[in-house]
């Protein structure tokens, strides 16, 4: 399996709950690796200029909102089949369908307010993680 690495954000909810540590563990448990890492506010246009693939969606104007309500955990994860395990250990976008024992299922509240975003394939990974940060501050180890 190849090594990868994806872009994980720790949502304003999840921080303000004060459980970066705890969702952070979760990753360390299952092998992935934070090679990089950052708390940051998103500016409004940061946060259209990342979800601009949603932007005629009808939830995009919520999404914003909720994305700028407060300072974000980003990270880059690396490790085997790193894109599609975080999927899986993030569960489904709506927290009520998500599995028991996911992020979602157990520190989100809503399907606006859900704990995690995770890259989804290897070409939005490689370019959410330039989105923010320079090869230079990425630490593979
Ligand atoms: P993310 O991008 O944040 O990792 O979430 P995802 O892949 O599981 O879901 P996606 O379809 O990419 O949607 C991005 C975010 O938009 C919000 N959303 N709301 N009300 C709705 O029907 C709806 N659908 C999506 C969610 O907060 C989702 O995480
Ligand atoms: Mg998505």
């Amino acid at each position: 399996m190849a090594i990868e690495r994806t872009l994980s954000i720790i949502k304003p909810d999840a921080v303000a709950k004060n459980v970066i540590g705890q969702i952070v563990a979760r990753f360390e448990q299952a092998n992935l690796k934070v090679i990089a890492a950052r708390l940051q506010q998103l500016s409004r246009e940061d946060a259209e200029r990342f979800y601009a693939v949603h932007k005629e969606r009808p939830f995009y104007k919520d999404l914003v909102d909720f994305m700028v309500s407060g300072p974000v955990f980003v990270q880059v994860l690396e490790g085997e089949n790193a894109i599609q395990k975080n999927r899986d250990l993030m569960g489904a976008t709506d927290p009520k369908k998500a599995d028991a024992g996911t992020i979602r299922a157990d520190f989100a509240d809503s399907i606006d307010a859900n704990a995690v975003h995770g890259s989804d394939a290897a070409e939005t990974a490689a370019n959410e993680i330039a989105f923010f940060f320079a090869e230079s501050t990425v630490h593979s180890r």
